[in-house]
């Protein structure tokens, strides 16, 4: 499939979505929104791509929406129906995707942007680069998982803080925060997500998507309900090729090798 502003990309099982507007720090348009959307519908039905990275072409990662698109929409397009339409699906995707997703925050990531990398599972930043909440500089509200994803990674009042001063956070701060999982030189980003994201796709993806789906769910659990459903999904797990691989290359005492079922 060809796209306008992204770049998609398969190779060695990781699926490389690229947000692709670098002269507009790739802010957010109903445009991006519909071939992000399409490309991760396409990613996770491939069952050759068993790793996703998402990052952005330039400097910037992503500067949220595109406020010239946002000036020029007319005043009666409800908010909460372009959301629910565009940035909204993609977060959720992100998030039930049954594949590891990572980010590769290269530049400037804000509001929607911002969202969209902390809906990831796993983030590495450039050094330098900066994450701002950006809603509250513009009279919004946040949106795209912001309000979700922002307490439970630095914890409420630094997630307040950080959203009513809207001041920017280096990649070191966020990583301080626990909003990044790691700083890398800037000319060494790409690569260093690559070489995780080859890793995780030998791997196997079937159990990794199960943890991500126990994850996903223990965020609103209590403990009783978090075991009876580790339960559950070991049952699936446990009857996989990859776990019978796991074992018998343990047992055998060579390297195993997993086919992602
Ligand atoms: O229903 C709905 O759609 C509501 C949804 C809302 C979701 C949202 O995302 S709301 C938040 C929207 N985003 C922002 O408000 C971010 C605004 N931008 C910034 O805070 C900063 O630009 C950045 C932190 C992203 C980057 O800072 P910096 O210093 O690296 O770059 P800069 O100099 O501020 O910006 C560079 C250029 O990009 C500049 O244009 P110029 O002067 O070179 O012609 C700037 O205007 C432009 N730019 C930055 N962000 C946006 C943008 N142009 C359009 N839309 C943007 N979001």
């Amino acid at each position: 499939m060809t796209y306008n502003t992204i770049l998609a990309e398969l190779s060695q099982g990781v699926f490389t979505l690229t947000l692709n507007r670098p002269d507009k720090l790739n802010a957010l348009n109903d445009a991006v929104a519909a071939e992000v959307q399409a490309a991760l519908k396409s990613a996770e039905r491939d069952e050759t791509a068993r790793c996703i990275v998402l990052t952005g072409a330039g400097k910037g990662f992503c500067a949220g929406q595109d406020l010239d698109a946002l000036r020029n929409r007319p005043d009666e397009l409800s908010f909460r129906q372009h959301l629910l339409k565009t940035y909204h699906p993609i977060a959720a995707k992100l998030r039930s995707i049954e594949k590891p997703v990572l980010c590769a925050i290269n530049g400037a990531a804000a509001g929607a942007g911002l969202g969209l990398a902390l809906a990831c599972d796993i983030r590495y930043a450039a050094a330098g680069a900066k994450l701002r909440f950006a809603f509250s500089g513009i009279g919004l509200a946040p949106d795209t998982g912001a309000s979700f994803f922002l307490p439970r990674l630095m914890g409420l009042s630094r997630a307040l803080e950080f959203a009513y001063t809207n001041d920017p956070v280096t990649a070191e701060e966020a990583l301080t925060l626990g909003l990044v999982n790691k700083v890398v030189p800037a000319e060494e980003l790409q690569a260093a997500v690559r070489a995780l994201a080859v890793r995780l796709a030998q791997a196997p993806t079937k159990a990794l998507g199960l943890t991500k789906r126990a994850m996903n769910a223990a965020l609103n659990f209590n403990i009783d309900q978090a075991l009876d459903y580790e339960a559950h999904l070991q049952e699936v797990a446990g009857h996989t090729e990859d776990h019978r691989e796991g074992v018998a290359a343990f047992l055998d005492k060579r390297p195993p090798k997993f086919k992602g079922k």
